[in-house]
């Protein structure tokens, strides 16, 4: 198999110089390209999608918008570029010279971090591989294919840091990523929320502003590391994620204030009335929130988690923002408040820091999410309508962690099995909330046109107007 690798997989790793690399890529590359004709966005190989290639890392190289095929998009491979000064700013390691290979004790924990956030990134593709039959607009359709080969090129970069640090066992990881399959019984991707469904845009909309933040966070955390390769990847990914986040936040955003201008237009607020109108009632989109929020949070891991601790003193994944705070970046003396269960009752309690900087992560995503949801509000807000979105507390409906075992309401009241069950359906997308959000998804296909349930866009894609053909089919 010939691979131009300048042209085919742009880079500013030195492929073309690296024949080790080559060898590995040219192996893995048909088996990509297998998965993605497989598992990738279904019905979409043939057709000319506006989508946005980085094709080199410097500001007007990494988004270069032109009509693509998927299956031909050129998944590159990139670093933020070197500081030949870095440090290791935190752990153990600390004011020592970033790594630039992988130290051999720390190489099974640094494996396993880049095999979990590289199995993340097929997961979704698998997870939204059914929405384009059901776009309702070109526009959206083009984003959620943007989306997609973001998160197959993402999906490189784990495999290139695989490939390149971690020999054999590095191109055998690489290979079971695109084994895995979202969902599946018996080899099934490694995190929970990667293994739900996404079976509607309004689930594409709440996943890519909640999950796809949880990979803001986590990515900024992993940009910290003291393996330096791993930093400058991560960092470069960052800059992709930011309109993943802002698909997730406008798709939501257009959907409320679709439901908000029939609201008031019909001067109701009945769920059944707004329905058979062709909305999405404002308690259901509160339902989908509620589930993605909390699903979501899952993500950080255990409260308590003592690889969390042996993670960051062996300078492997830092903190959100480390370089910004003036503690000792050791954190062996230091606290940090978590939820406990007392008497069958939560309250807060202390626990060491090193072992609660999942909670802290958590804590910092919780943030960032909530402002958002205010955004939302003043879309309703704008309208007239007396009502508010909200984040459920952060014990509801977890499965992760010592939370798990407790039932908790949107307002952190715990309460007992029999209860939750009677009111659970107030508080959780039901089938009936599904199968109602199922029956609106038509296929939107015709340049300028949108479906009901949702507003135009404000602002399209590369100044683009809004009836721009963002996807011509062949
Ligand atoms: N589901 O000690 P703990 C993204 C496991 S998203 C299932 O707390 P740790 C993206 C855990 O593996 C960002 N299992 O774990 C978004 C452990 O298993 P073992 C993804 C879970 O290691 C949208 C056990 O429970 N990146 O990029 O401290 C679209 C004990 O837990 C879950 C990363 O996550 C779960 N939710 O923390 C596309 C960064 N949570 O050892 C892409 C890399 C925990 O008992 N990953 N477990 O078998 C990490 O840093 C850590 O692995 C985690 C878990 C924070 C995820």
């Amino acid at each position: 198999m010939n691979i131009s690798y300048a042209d085919k997989i742009p880079n500013n790793v030195d492929l073309g110089g690296d024949r080790v690399l080559q060898r590995a890529l040219e192996h893995w590359q048909p088996e990509f390209l297998k998965w993605w004709a497989d598992m990738g966005p279904e019905g979409s190989h043939t057709a000319d999608v506006y989508l946005r290639t980085a094709v080199s890392v410097h500001p007007s190289g990494w988004a270069h918008f032109d009509y693509v095929k998927m299956p031909d998009y050129r998944w590159g491979i990139f670093l933020s570029p070197a500081d030949g000064e870095r440090k290791i700013n935190f752990g153990d390691h600390k004011g020592e010279p970033a790594w630039q290979d992988v130290p051999g004790e720390h190489r099974a924990n640094l494996r396993r971090i880049i095999v979990t956030q590289g199995d993340t990134e097929p997961a979704s593709v698998e997870q939204q591989r059914h929405l384009g039959l059901t776009c309702p607009s070109l526009y959206d359709l083009r984003n959620l294919f943007q989306v997609n080969v973001e998160e197959g090129r993402h999906l490189w970069a784990m495999v290139y840091l695989l490939q390149r640090y971690f020999g054999r066992d590095g191109r055998e990881e690489a290979e079971a990523l695109l084994q895995r399959r979202s969902g599946d019984q018996d080899n099934p991707r490694i995190l929970g929320a990667f293994n739900e469904k996404t079976p509607d845009w309004l689930a594409f909309f709440m996943f890519t502003y909640f999950t796809d933040r949880d990979g803001k966070f986590q990515l900024l955390a992993l940009a910290e590391s003291g393996f330096d390769p791993l930093a400058r990847t991560t960092r470069f990914m960052l800059m992709e994620e930011a309109h993943h986040m802002y698909v997730g936040e406008s798709g939501v955003g257009r959907i409320i204030h679709r439901t908000c201008e029939v609201m008031a237009q019909h001067k109701t607020d009945d769920p059944a009335r707004l329905r058979a109108l062709g909305v999405i009632d404002l308690p259901t989109i509160q339902r989908y929130l509620n589930f993605h929020f909390s699903v979501t949070i899952d993500l950080f891991g255990a409260d308590v988690s003592s690889n969390a601790a042996t993670f960051y003193s062996s300078g492997l994944k830092g903190r959100y923002g480390e370089t910004t705070f003036t503690d000792d970046h050791l954190l062996r003396d230091a606290l940090y408040p978590v939820l406990q269960i007392v008497d069958g009752h939560l309250e807060m309690g202390d626990a060491p820091a090193l072992n609660a900087l999942n909670e802290k992560l958590r804590d910092d995503y919780i943030k960032d999410s909530v402002a958002g949801v205010g955004r939302w509000n003043r879309i309703i807000r704008k309208s007239g309508i007396p009502f508010e979105l909200a984040v459920p507390h952060k014990a509801f409906n977890r499965k992760i962690g010592p939370l798990a075992g407790l039932k908790v309401a949107p307002d952190g009241r715990v309460m007992s099995d029999a209860e939750w069950t009677a009111k659970q359906r107030e508080w959780l997308a039901t089938d009936e909330d599904r199968a109602f959000v199922a029956s609106l998804m038509g296929r939107v296909a015709a340049a300028g046109a949108y479906a009901n349930w949702i507003s135009p866009p404000t602002l399209a894609i590369n100044k683009q107007p809004n009836d721009f053909e963002f996807v011509r089919f062949n």
